[in-house]
């Protein structure tokens, strides 16, 4: 096992990490930006090092800084986190060419997964339901382009190569649209992410998004560990996760979970990841692959058990993974309530002090945050500042542990997003399970009516 690990990251997960670091008696180091230097994870850290000025491009962002870093301190290896360099192939490959080991998968299946057309094809050589689509990247003759959407179908949608996560995308209605939409995608696609190919799906209308968390070792070992469902998001961003997916049939989901995990297997992939799907009518359609830790990750954690970073960090030491899939019990129900520092209303960013700061706690309640009072939450990064996620043995039970915690939470001097979640935790369509993807902006639409 490693002695010592740098934590290429900040805020809530520079802190998960560190206590799965202190579990396994590892060392930790944080780096950290000039915007970051009087926060108290930072001072929990056995060694810290500054790395720049508050712009993530010149701290969080910056390679060179953070592998100075790691060589200076002598840190074995190196925790990405989410965001930042975490899903950056280049980073990953500089990591392991500088001698350390990357917490995370090969580079190659980075580089395979971050571009979303090779990343569907492996998924589709590898058993994965794909969206129906193009065979690959769009060709340039606009009358072949014509006869693929016809053969799909209208609705299509137009994604971008090096998009996800909802960039670089756009819905086509009709064929009178289509070519100026493929135009216009592939422009901004080449301008954005330096790749213009683009790709077609058929447009599904009212899809829930369901992800499976997978595990793989460098032994040959993959497992899954159930399904998130995330529908529930406002413009790409999530808001509240919970696991399990409300109303979807075990046996489809032991189905598509077994096709994950044997994916993993054939791709050779190491690590913990994410497979996203777009759910609708019964059935998983796979979109994209994300190959980090998720924010969402406790859900899943609280249901089975395991802990994730902990096994991220044991498989990157070349360990065996602690389990094997008929070791794996789902237990209960878990929902995350992500915190940001923002308008409740408005979704304007609310960086600040923080006069108070009192987390809930009881059975089955866990908070995952670096704030507390007197915290300064700086204007530079996003405004997640942490996430309440509560056990229960039921849905229900969940839910009632969920609204208890939020009306303990305290969190004065900025503004935060509770109170939505207050108000989410007793609609009657979130409480009934199972909306779609589109649900949370209806919600908002008509709350702003009244
Ligand atoms: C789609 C889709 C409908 N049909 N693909 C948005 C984020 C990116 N990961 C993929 N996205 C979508 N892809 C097809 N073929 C609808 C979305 C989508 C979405 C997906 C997941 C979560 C939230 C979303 C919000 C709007 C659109």
């Amino acid at each position: 096992m490693f002695k010592k690990i740098l934590i290429a990251n900040r805020g809530e997960i520079a802190l998960r990490v560190q206590r799965a670091c202190r579990e396994l008696g590892i060392q930790t180091v944080v780096v950290y930006s000039e915007a970051d230097r009087e926060a108290k994870y930072v001072r929990l850290a056995d060694e810290a090092v500054c790395i720049g000025p508050a712009p993530s491009a010149q701290s969080y962002l910056h390679m060179p800084a953070i592998i100075s870093a790691a060589e200076v301190t002598d840190a074995e290896a190196i925790h990405p986190g989410y965001g930042f360099l975490s899903e950056n192939a280049d980073f990953a490959e500089r990591v392991e060419k500088s001698g350390f080991a990357f917490i995370g998968p090969r580079p190659d299946s980075i580089r395979l997964m971050g571009d979303k057309v090779s990343a569907k094809q492996a998924m589709i050589r590898s058993g994965v339901p794909c969206v129906p689509g193009s065979e690959g990247a769009l060709p340039d003759d606009p009358r072949e382009i014509t006869r693929i959407a016809r053969s799909i179908g209208y609705p299509v949608i137009i994604k971008a190569a090096g998009g996800g996560g909802g960039r670089g995308m756009r819905v086509v209605h009709t064929e009178a649209a289509l070519l100026n939409a493929v135009t216009m995608t592939r422009s901004e696609a080449g301008a954005a992410f330096g790749n213009p190919a683009v790709y077609m799906e058929k447009f599904l209308l009212q899809p829930r998004h369901i992800e499976i968390q997978v595990l793989a070792d460098t032994h040959g070992g993959a497992l899954w560990l159930g399904e998130r469902d995330c529908s529930m998001q406002r413009r790409h961003q999530k808001i509240l996760e919970e696991a399990p997916a409300p109303g979807i049939p075990r046996r489809l989901i032991e189905r598509i979970g077994t096709r994950c995990a044997d994916a993993c297997k054939k791709i050779n992939y190491r690590g913990a990841g994410t497979f996203e799907f777009l759910y609708e009518n019964g059935e998983f359609y796979f979109i994209e692959m994300n190959t980090r830790v998720q924010v969402e990750h406790p859900v899943t954690e609280l249901i089975t058990g395991v802990d994730i970073v902990v096994e991220q960090i044991r498989i990157a030491a070349g360990e065996k993974l602690g389990l094997r899939q008929r070791g794996v019990q789902f237990n209960g129900h878990a929902i995350e309530c992500r915190i940001n520092a923002e308008d409740p209303y408005k979704f304007t960013p609310s960086p600040g002090r923080i006069s108070m700061w009192h987390t809930p706690g009881g059975p089955g309640v866990r908070v995952d945050s670096h704030a507390y009072t007197n915290y300064f939450v700086p204007p530079n990064y996003d405004s997640m500042i942490g996430k309440i996620i509560v056990h229960g043995a039921t849905r229900e039970q969940a839910i009632a542990r969920m609204r208890i915690a939020l009306s303990e939470m305290v969190v004065d001097g900025i503004q935060t997003n509770i109170p939505l979640h207050r108000e989410l935790m007793v609609d009657a369509r979130f409480t009934e399970g199972g909306t779609s993807i589109h649900y949370l902006e209806e919600y908002l639409a008509a709350r702003h009516q009244d």
